[in-house]
């Protein structure tokens, strides 16, 4: 067992779990979660991932599981628990209220056993304000203090009741347990990334989410239950609570039970809330604005258990916890217009699936194979260097490519598919000159060059995400990597961006890369490419294809250092007319786009048209275009992994010129300073 301490999140895949996730890692915890998807979806666990930048540890895991459960305690030195794992629907609850009863409250005893048995005593747990039932039948207690009696109304707010009975059980039991009951209010809006939010299966029960689908036009309308209410517009008064001040709440609790001391244990609830009510109207208006229209609605009658006013009184919160809600309902709506907008359809997107992609004896969810269809076209990608393992036309297989993970990481992988960084190409002596300083990088080629970023370069590395977005027409995958200072002796933390976009003819490459706010060093030396390697025909070898590029005209490198000589050549055979390539074709050249483009980021210039290749058995058809001053053609002359030989594939590497940063001429174009952005773009059209 590692000696790292993490808090474990029961449920962290979920809405209200998986902000609290960002909150917990932005206050340096470390975290494992423990989720069973059963409303959940595991792209929120990699959207947090991409969010924060940091891998999170993800067990797919029933509570109820009682033994796996206790696998992970027995793995993983956990410090406290917040537990969020539960079913949350009032009216399902009444109509299967075993399920109810099972999964939250059985699922909660399965785990309180397991902390016991391994001596973890902190726990903060979800609760709701449904715990108080209909606070209106007594006077006084609008807004809610936590003293308000209990008399939950529906069996999931009596799963929540019970739960909570049963946490202070065991701490009168063994009063050393410290225990959080946080009891949440109406949590609405999303993360202001727009990467994370609410994602309902069917028809939205709640206001805000079921607002959302009228304003993208999934639900005709809003149906407003009741305006005959005593309130300033007939409507309902509830206590609205952006979700990333609920979030922040449970640190605040964490860290109020952590600082208690040692022995000394606590049993305390406290409501989550604003403490400002606002009717549905109100709220209505909030949404309407954020989206920039009137939305449709109608008054309907009132809903069963509806009553009119839950309020909290949070001031227990704000003076025990130091916590307070900061954000407004506008914030909310804005953010929640935004998670919509982008996410139609949630985390669920049409076309898109993926599957582990580990070796067999490890389960590594951040090592996953993504696979997105747009019509005629099937790619695939993988977190493994952010790779294109797979592009099917028609059904026919491209590129070269391994079915498992074992062999990507093989030393002999010609680095199939891969991001290539954070340099591509060599480094003349793996030396760089930034600011007057000289670092000495990682020689990984002969002990003579630095190649390819490293040991240890992008290709090696395993990418957060995907982000994963689209419809019929395009779909994008975008990974994230934050690569360290010093990984390969580079200087500067650096954080690049790949995305894919898939339409039914085309893969477009994006690449973005800026050095990280908290970095230390404030220069670095950046070189992006993908180095997929493409067989159009049937044959196991790409002779016999048609290549015809756009330049004849490439860098000379030194036959023996293969560093440039500062000069530039015409290949023998002009490739410009066209070529069947045949064995004596062996290409490994950067070949010039322009010399005069000088700029870090290549994406304001236009796609240039660099090669092309087709195979006439298959009818198939390549473009390669690209923003980049220079393309590296690669025949594979030197590929040995089997069943992959010498002229299996072609590569189109377009990039900055070989050893840029050494040379006078072309090293502005591969200077990152703080502050500034990276970019390329290169497309690769097939038909
Ligand atoms: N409302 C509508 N139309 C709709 C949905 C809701 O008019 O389509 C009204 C509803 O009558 C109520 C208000 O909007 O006045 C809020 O309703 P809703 O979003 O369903 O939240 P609540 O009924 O207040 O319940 C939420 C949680 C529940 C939790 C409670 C705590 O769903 O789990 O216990 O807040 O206050």
């Amino acid at each position: 067992m590692s000696s790292k301490e993490y808090i474990l999140v029961t449920g962290g895949a979920g809405y209200i779990g998986s902000h609290t996730v960002i909150e917990l890692i932005n206050n340096g915890y470390d975290v494992i979660i423990v989720d069973n998807l059963c409303n959940s979806n595991y792209d929120s666990v990699a959207r947090v991932e991409y969010i924060v930048k940091k891998p999170v540890k993800f067990y797919d895991v029933d509570l109820r599981d009682t033994a796996k459960l206790s696998e992970v305690f027995s793995t993983h030195k956990i410090k406290g628990v917040i537990h969020f794992a539960a079913l949350k629907a009032v009216g399902e609850s009444t109509k299967i209220p075993l399920e109810y009863y099972d999964n939250n409250v059985n699922g909660t005893i399965s785990l309180l056993t397991v902390m016991k048995n391994h001596g973890v005593k902190t726990i903060v747990f979800s609760s709701s304000a449904t715990v108080y039932g209909d606070a209106t039948r007594f006077e006084n207690m609008i807004p809610i203090p936590e003293h308000c009696p209990n008399d939950p109304t529906n069996p999931y707010g009596k799963t929540k009741y019970m739960i909570e009975n049963i946490i202070k059980d065991i701490h009168g039991s063994d009063n050393s347990w410290k225990a959080a009951i946080l009891r949440y209010f109406n949590p609405i809006g999303a993360h202001p990334s727009g990467l994370i939010g609410e994602d309902p299966l069917g028809i939205p029960n709640n206001l805000l989410p079921f607002l959302a689908q009228v304003a993208i036009g999934k639900r005709e309308k809003l149906f407003v239950f009741g305006n005959d209410y005593n309130s300033h517009d007939g409507t309902p008064i509830r206590d609205y609570i952006h979700v990333v001040d609920l979030a922040k709440g449970h640190i605040a609790a964490l860290n109020y039970l952590r600082n208690l001391n040692e022995r000394d244990g606590l049993y305390r609830e406290w409501n989550l809330g604003t403490g400002k009510g606002s009717t549905v109207f109100d709220v209505y208006n909030a949404f309407c604005k954020a989206v920039g229209e009137k939305l449709p609605f109608e008054v309907v009658g009132r809903r069963d258990g509806d009553v009119l006013d839950l309020t909290a009184n949070p001031t227990r919160a704000n003076s025990e916890l130091n916590w307070k809600a900061e954000l407004s309902i506008d914030e909310a709506c804005r953010d929640l217009w935004k998670w919509t907008t982008e996410n139609p359809s949630g985390f669920r997107i049409e076309n898109y699936q993926w599957k582990l992609f580990n070796d067999s004896k490890r389960v590594d969810y951040d090592s996953r194979l993504h696979t997105v269809r747009v019509k005629d076209l099937e790619v695939s990608f993988a977190n493994y260097g952010a790779l294109i393992q797979c592009i099917k036309y028609k059904n026919k297989a491209l590129i070269n490519c391994f079915c498992g993970i074992e062999k990507y990481k093989s030393p002999s992988n010609p680095l199939f598919g891969s991001t290539v960084g954070r340099y591509a190409n060599r480094i003349s002596n793996g030396e760089i000159s930034l600011g007057g300083q000289i670092f000495k990088l990682d020689k990984n080629e002969n002990n003579r060059n630095t190649l390819h970023g490293g040991a240890n370069g992008f290709h090696r590395q395993t990418f957060l995400g995907p982000v994963v977005k689209g419809h019929d027409s395009c779909i994008t995958v975008e990974f994230t990597l934050l690569d360290k200072d010093g990984n390969g002796r580079f200087p500067a933390d650096l954080v690049t961006t790949v995305k894919y976009s898939v339409r039914s003819n085309s893969i477009d490459v994006e690449y973005e890369s800026s050095i990280d706010e908290g970095s230390r060093a404030e220069e670095t030396a950046v070189n992006l490419t993908n180095h997929t390697y493409w067989n159009l025909g049937e044959e196991k070898t790409i002779d016999g294809t048609y290549l015809k590029t756009a330049s004849n005209e490439y860098l000379e490198v030194d036959s023996a250092s293969l560093l440039p000589t500062g000069s530039f050549a015409e290949y023998p055979k002009d490739l410009t007319k066209g070529v069947t390539l045949t064995n004596d074709i062996k290409l490994d050249n950067c070949f010039v786009v322009s010399k005069s483009i000088q700029s870090i980021d290549t994406r304001q210039e236009t796609l240039k048209q660099v090669a092309e290749l087709s195979n006439s058995t298959t009818g198939i058809h390549l473009k390669v275009r690209t923003t980049e001053p220079s393309f590296q053609i690669y025949t594979s002359d030197q590929t040995n992994i089997s069943p992959f030989g010498s002229r299996s594939g072609i590569s189109f590497e377009p990039c900055r010129f070989i050893d840029a940063i050494n040379s006078k001429e072309f090293a502005n174009q591969v200077t990152l300073k703080k502050g500034k952005v990276y970019g390329s773009k290169t497309s690769f059209e097939i038909s």
